[in-house]
């Protein structure tokens, strides 16, 4: 009956029918012996392996049995693929692993290999209880996040992950293999630690995995070696195929990155067979990649293969993949119905691979245990699991909106303000030399008038020195100094290891960033463009945005996205170089979004993120308005009122701009009219107000410089000030910024007059058709003009 193999109680039926028709050895084996001639694996070690796998397969079993009664809220399970107790094993307790939904056997392996027995009687080897109180906290974990515990220890019921800060387990998201090119950044940024002149490392060989309370610092070791497994179909996916081509391309460019890919093949990604052979022919042939290969059914072989693919990866630093072969039992979830799209042949076949079973064959066939023995284990465990589960179903859930959200974006204005001035008493102070030197002699504040491009330069350096962990990267950044100069001469002040270029792909840039901030760097990669963010967003949004969210802030991957965008560039048009849509941006929770219009704005504004990146690990977009890059006049030709002075260190305290405040210019009696605008529309705003003043209108021109969050209060001031509002948004007018301008306004109960100029819902055309459906400085005038008229 096709039923009879797919229900856990038939799996479980099964597993007992197996266990009691294995034969036993003739003798008994010693446990402290390899437990084949010739093996890696003990005897002892290889029964650790099966109550690991035994704990996690006891686990799948009460997932389903909490979702029989509405209390568990996962059924993805491990079954089939506990195999990969044996990669655990094979590594470190300190390896930062970056781990696959069907893990659960790994993560108890884990746990198990990082609080070794206490004493004998702790041991889970033969003769003493295997559900020893390491499998009933990792048990417990897990459970815990089934039923969606505020009390799991990593995302506190907001997520069912496998992550724990002591384990070194780094939470991932559903999102198949968004968290390789993380794993990847992580890698290349640990091997750039290791080597980072010791004045790059505010501490040895500690990584800074900073959050909540403060930072945290855990010693993931100079030889760590990252690992990161995913399933067979998630080998297709571009982020997977990112990351396996940015391992290989840095490998080839002689830089060391000790990753360990670890894919978990099973057949199936649900409902869909990978090709036979697919999987092995891709991964085989990824340049750069070292393949291993081993039977995940298999302990001794896969223990073994494992151990030495992991010894390959942390001697030569170079990135290399274990292909796992495994089988998928009690189909993809609780809810899946496998025989619609599967033979019961098939099913059959994946049970007799049963990777429990097999371990439990291996150990009664060589005399380490009786299968007798073997099933009193897995009752024991099965038993106390679900005691565990009874014990965790009504431990509290997340039970408010403040609850869930705190850990998403933490926010200390007043530390981050503080680290602004720390940080200025030391470029005045003891870094005043050195400072001297990176520019040569000549700080910005003595160079005159600054542009705005010159401004973020010069803030770039400036944070550089200020954060010997920050590292600016991104495609044509460092040799030629950014498409747009504006980081040219920071390789030549910084060096190569913390200025460098990147090869073409977004999602690997931003991948890197993830890595690095997770390893204790503080990065800043650029995008090129904004429309090219599109290509690799759920970088920021699904990895970047989550990482606190989903681990309490345990751990945290702060980081500056500088972001070159908006439109008005003359002489070279067309969409993707005048990309005008945040919207992309401004829904992803806690995202951090800085538009700076002006010189002076940007240093400052940049010295904002650098430092909430770096206390809060805040996740920012620095979104600088192409088209005012090397503007320098405001009203006429000539009159530089678009410059600014740089700010010297010692008025960086005073001129500090927190998250979320506005800049407001008055204009005339600046008492008619209230313009709210950003970027561009500062500018035209700022020269309509000017034909106005001419006319007697008096405007105040608010630069909300902040996206997100939205800068409020200024804004609900200025409006409630003259009654009349234009929003002048040189996004969309579907999904733009003025959609939530407007919506603050009328959540704040503003009762004046309002109306919007808005770029037309268009991608921008090429040459001088573009001001078809941008926003016009005459726009902005008649709008104005349509208000005072009401
Ligand atoms: C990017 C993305 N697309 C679709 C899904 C929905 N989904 C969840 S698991 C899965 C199949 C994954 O198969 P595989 O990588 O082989 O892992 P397995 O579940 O077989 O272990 C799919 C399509 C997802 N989680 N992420």
């Amino acid at each position: 009956m096709l039923s009879d193999v797919t229900t856990p109680q038939d799996l479980d039926d099964r597993f007992r029918d197996r266990l009691t028709t294995l034969d036993a050895a003739d003798e008994r084996r010693d446990p402290g012996e390899p437990v084949v001639d010739g093996a890696l694996l003990t005897g002892a070690r290889a029964l650790d392996l099966f109550d690991a796998q035994v704990v996690s397969r006891q686990l799948d079993l009460a997932g389903r049995w909490l979702r029989s009664f509405g209390e568990g809220f996962y059924t993805i399970g491990s079954a089939g693929h506990e195999g990969n107790a044996a990669v655990a094993a094979a590594l470190r307790p300190t390896d930062p692993a970056l781990l696959h939904y069907r893990s659960g056997a790994f993560y108890c392996a884990r746990a198990a290999q990082a609080t070794p027995p206490a004493s004998e009687d702790d041991s889970g080897s033969a003769g003493s209880g295997p559900f020893t109180p390491v499998y009933a906290e990792a048990a417990r974990d897990v459970l815990r996040g089934m039923v969606a515990s505020t009390r799991e220890p990593i995302a506190g019921g907001r997520h069912k992950v496998f992550g724990r800060a002591d384990l070194a387990i780094v939470p991932t998201t559903s999102t198949i293999a968004s968290h390789l090119p993380r794993a990847v950044g992580l890698g290349i940024a640990l091997e750039r630690l290791r080597r980072l002149d010791p004045a790059g490392r505010r501490a040895g060989n500690e990584v800074r995995l900073g959050g909540g309370g403060g930072a945290q610092h855990a010693p993931w070791p100079a030889d760590a070696i990252v690992v990161c497994s995913f399933g067979d179909a998630s080998v297709n996916h571009a982020s997977a195929t990112a990351a396996f081509n940015t391992a290989g391309w840095s490998d080839h460019a002689g830089l060391r990155i000790p990753v360990l890919f670890v894919c978990e093949d099973n057949g199936l990604g649900i409902s869909v067979r990978s090709p036979k052979g697919w999987v092995e022919t891709a991964l085989r042939s990824r340049p750069g990649i070292r393949y291993f290969a081993a039977d995940g059914g298999d302990l001794v072989e896969a223990y073994a293969v494992a151990t030495e693919a992991a010894a390959w990866v942390r001697r030569h630093r170079r990135p290399a993949v274990l292909h796992l072969s495994t089988v998928r039992l009690m189909g993809h979830a609780g809810a899946d119905a496998e025989t619609a799209y599967r033979t019961t042949a098939e099913i059959e076949a994946d049970l007799d691979r049963d990777p429990v079973v097999a371990a439990a064959a291996l150990l009664t066939r060589v005399g380490v245990a009786t299968g007798a023995e073997l099933l009193a284990r897995y009752d024991e465990i099965g038993w106390q699991v679900r005691r565990v589960a009874e014990e965790v179903l009504d431990e509290p859930k997340l039970a408010s909106p403040a609850e869930v959200v705190t850990p998403l974006a933490p926010r200390r204005p007043v530390r981050v303000a503080r680290a602004v001035a720390d940080a200025a008493t030391r470029a005045s102070g003891p870094g005043a030399a050195a400072r001297a030197e990176a520019f040569g002699g000549k700080p910005p504040e003595l160079s005159g008038p600054l542009t705005l491009a010159q401004s973020i330069n010069a803030a770039l350096a400036d944070g550089m020195l200020d954060h010997p962990q920050m590292a600016v990267f991104g495609e044509d950044v460092a040799a030629k100094g950014g498409v747009y100069g504006v980081t040219k001469g920071l390789r030549d002040r910084f060096g190569p290891a913390r200025v460098f270029d990147t090869l073409l792909d977004e999602t690997s840039i931003l991948g890197l960033g993830l890595g690095a901030g997770l390893a204790g760097m503080l990065p800043v990669p650029e995008i090129q463009y904004l429309a090219y963010l599109h290509n690799a967003e759920d970088q920021l949004r699904g990895e970047a945005a989550t990482m606190q969210f989903f681990s309490s802030g345990a751990f945290r991957n702060p980081m500056v996205v500088r972001v070159a965008g908006l439109a008005y560039q003359e002489g070279f048009g067309g969409h993707f170089h005048n990309d005008n849509s945040v919207a992309v941006l401004r829904d992803v929770p806690g995202l951090l979004i800085a538009v700076p219009a002006r010189p002076d704005d940007a240093a400052a504004m940049l010295r904002t993120c650098l430092a909430s990146a770096a206390v809060d690990g805040s996740v920012c977009v620095f979104l600088e308005p192409i088209a005012l890059y090397h503007t320098r006049d405001l009203y006429a030709e000539g009159d530089n009122q678009w410059l600014a002075e740089y700010a010297e260190p010692g008025a960086w305290s005073g001129g500090h701009v927190p998250v979320g405040r506005a800049r407001v210019y008055g204009v005339g009696s600046a008492e008619d009219l209230t313009i709210v605008t950003f970027g561009n529309g500062v500018r035209m705003s700022l020269r309509a107000a000017a034909a106005l003043a001419e006319e007697g209108v008096g405007t105040r021109v608010v630069d909300l410089r902040w996206l997100a969050p939205l800068p409020v209060g200024d804004l609900i001031r200025e409006a409630a000030a003259t009654g009349r509002v234009l929003v002048v948004d040189e996004t969309r007018r579907s999904g733009g910024v003025g959609e939530g301008v407007i919506a603050a306004l009328v959540d704040a109960g503003y009762v004046g007059a309002a109306r919007r100029v808005a770029g037309v819902d268009s991608f921008v055309p090429l040459g001088p058709a573009a001001h078809q459906v941008l926003v016009s400085e005459d726009a902005i005038t008649q709008g104005a003009r349509t208000l005072l008229a009401r």
